[in-house]
C-alpha cells in the first residue's frame, strides 16, 4: 500500500512542483533567534513585522494548531529575457514580468492539500505561500529542500534559486526528509554583484539596501541610493542571476511565466512615468507588482530615467514635475532633472521652485540644484 507521504509527493510533482520536500512541525529555535537578529537590525525596516513574528513564524502551530508536518514545495521559474530594442526602457524582474506568481502556487499547493485531506479529513493542512507569516526559507532548508545561500535565497540542487516557495502545513504525520549538508563555500559571486552592497556575505542581508525593496517601498528612495538603481523599475535579478547553481540549471520555468513580450520585462519609461488607473490595472493587474498600485511605479520610472542620463527623457520629465497629483512622483521627477543636469533640465527645476508648495517636493528640488549653484 502507498504511504500518505509517497502519495503526498507524487501528488504534488504531478500537480507540478519542481521538487517538493517533508519536515516536521516543530518549533524551530535557531530560525527564530536568526530572525530576532535580523529585526534587530533592522534588516527588514521597510516591512515593519511586529517583533512577535520571529516567534510565530517558526512555529507552524501558530497558523496551524495541532500542525505537525510541512510539505514544502518548490517551483521553478526563471524563464529567458524578451530581445530588449526599444531605447529608455527600464527592467522588472523575472519573477513579476508573467502572471502573478502567487495564484499558481496557491493551486498547487490546494491540490497538495486535497491529497492531505483524502488521508485526514478536511481541516487537516493550511496553505503559505508568500504572504503567510512562515519562515519559508527556513521551512524548505530543514527539509531539504535546498539550502540557504549568500544570497539568502534557497537553492535547490539542479533547479538553482529562481524557484518560488509554498507550503502545506498539515496535522497529518509525514516522514520527514533530511536537511541537506551544502553551503556556498568561498563563493560570493551575489555579494560581488550587488550594486548595492546589501548582502553581508555571512547569508544575511541589510533588505533596506536590496534593490527589489528599494523599488516596493512605498515612501522615497534614500538619495545616495538612487543611482545605484540602474534601470530597475520592480524587484532585481542580480544576485541569482550571478549565483553558479542557478547560472548551470538555466531557465526552469516554462510557458506559465514567460515574459508577455518586450514591454512586460522592459517598459517604456516614458509611458511608465505616467502610468495610472485603468491603464496600470490593464498592464499590471494580474502580475505580481499589482499590488503596491502606480504612484510607486511611476516614481521607479522617474528613477531609472535619471540614471539614463538622456537629455531625451527631460520633457517627460518636466510634466511629471509640474503636474504629476503624488509628491513623491514630483520629488524623484525633481532628482532625475538635476541628475541629467541639462539647461533645460535646471530651468524646469528653477520654475518648479516657484509654484512647488509641498515640502518635499521643494527640498528634492532645492538639493537637485544644489550642485550647480555651488559651482556658478
Ligand atoms: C520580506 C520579503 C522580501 C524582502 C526582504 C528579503 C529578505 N532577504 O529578507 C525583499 C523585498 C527585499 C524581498 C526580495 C526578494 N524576494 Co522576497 N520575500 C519576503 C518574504 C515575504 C518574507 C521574508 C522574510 O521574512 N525576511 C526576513 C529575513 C531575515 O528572513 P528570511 O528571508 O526568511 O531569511 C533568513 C533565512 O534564510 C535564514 N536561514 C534559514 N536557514 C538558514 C541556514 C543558514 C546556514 C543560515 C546562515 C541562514 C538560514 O537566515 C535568513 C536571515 O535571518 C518571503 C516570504 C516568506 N513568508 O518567507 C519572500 C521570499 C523570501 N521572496 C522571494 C523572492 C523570489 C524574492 C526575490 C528574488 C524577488 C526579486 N527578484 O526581486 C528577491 C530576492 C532578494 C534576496 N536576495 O533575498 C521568495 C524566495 C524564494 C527562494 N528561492 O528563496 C520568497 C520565499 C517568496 C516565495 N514564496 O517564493 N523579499
Amino acid at each position: 500500500m502507498t504511504s500518505p507521504k509517497a502519495a503526498v509527493v507524487r501528488a504534488a510533482l504531478a500537480a507540478g512542483a519542481s521538487a517538493v520536500r517533508v519536515t516536521d512541525a516543530q518549533p524551530d529555535a535557531r530560525e527564530r533567534a536568526r530572525l530576532e537578529a535580523a529585526y534587530a537590525r533592522g534588516d527588514v525596516a521597510t516591512w515593519a513585522y511586529p517583533p512577535e513574528r520571529a516567534r510565530t513564524s517558526t512555529d507552524p502551530a501558530a497558523l496551524l494548531p495541532g500542525a505537525r508536518s510541512v510539505v514544502c514545495l518548490a517551483l521553478a521559474y526563471a524563464t529567458p529575457p524578451p530581445p530588449r530594442r526599444a531605447p529608455l526602457t527600464g527592467r522588472i524582474s523575472n519573477y513579476a514580468w508573467a502572471a502573478d506568481y502567487h495564484a499558481r502556487l496557491r493551486a498547487l499547493a490546494a491540490q497538495v492539500a486535497a491529497e492531505i485531506e483524502r488521508f485526514a479529513g478536511p481541516g487537516s493542512t493550511r496553505i503559505a505561500c508568500d504572504t503567510a507569516p512562515l519562515a519559508e526559507r527556513a521551512f524548505a532548508a530543514r527539509a531539504g529542500l535546498g539550502w540557504v545561500g549568500k544570497h539568502t535565497g534557497l537553492i535547490a540542487p539542479g533547479l538553482g534559486s529562481f524557484v518560488f516557495l509554498a507550503e502545506v502545513l498539515t496535522t497529518l504525520e509525514l516522514t520527514p526528509d533530511e536537511p541537506l549538508r551544502k553551503s556556498c563555500g568561498s563563493c560570493a559571486r551575489c555579494v560581488d554583484v550587488c550594486p548595492t552592497g546589501a548582502l553581508r556575505g555571512d547569508y544575511t542581508m541589510d533588505s533596506t539596501r536590496c534593490i527589489s525593496d528599494l523599488t516596493q517601498r512605498r515612501d522615497a528612495i534614500p538619495r545616495a541610493l538612487r543611482p545605484l538603481l540602474g534601470d530597475w523599475v520592480w524587484g532585481c535579478d542580480l544576485c541569482n542571476e550571478a549565483c553558479p547553481p542557478s547560472r548551470r540549471a538555466g531557465p526552469g520555468g516554462g510557458a506559465q511565466f514567460a515574459a508577455g513580450g518586450e514591454r512586460a520585462a522592459f517598459p517604456d519609461l516614458q509611458a511608465l512615468l505616467r502610468v495610472r488607473g485603468a491603464a496600470f490595472r490593464r498592464a499590471y493587474g494580474a502580475t505580481a507588482l499589482g499590488w503596491r498600485g502606480p504612484a510607486v511605479l511611476r516614481r521607479n520610472a522617474a528613477v531609472a530615467l535619471g540614471n539614463a542620463l538622456d537629455r531625451a527623457a527631460v520633457p517627460a520629465l518636466e510634466a511629471a514635475l509640474s503636474e504629476d497629483a503624488q509628491p513623491l512622483v514630483r520629488g524623484h521627477a525633481a532628482w532625475a532633472l538635476g541628475r541629467i543636469g541639462s539647461p533645460r533640465a535646471l530651468h524646469a527645476l528653477e520654475a518648479a521652485l516657484d509654484r512647488e508648495t509641498d515640502a518635499q517636493v521643494r527640498l528634492e528640488i532645492a538639493a537637485a540644484l544644489e550642485p550647480f549653484l555651488r559651482t556658478v
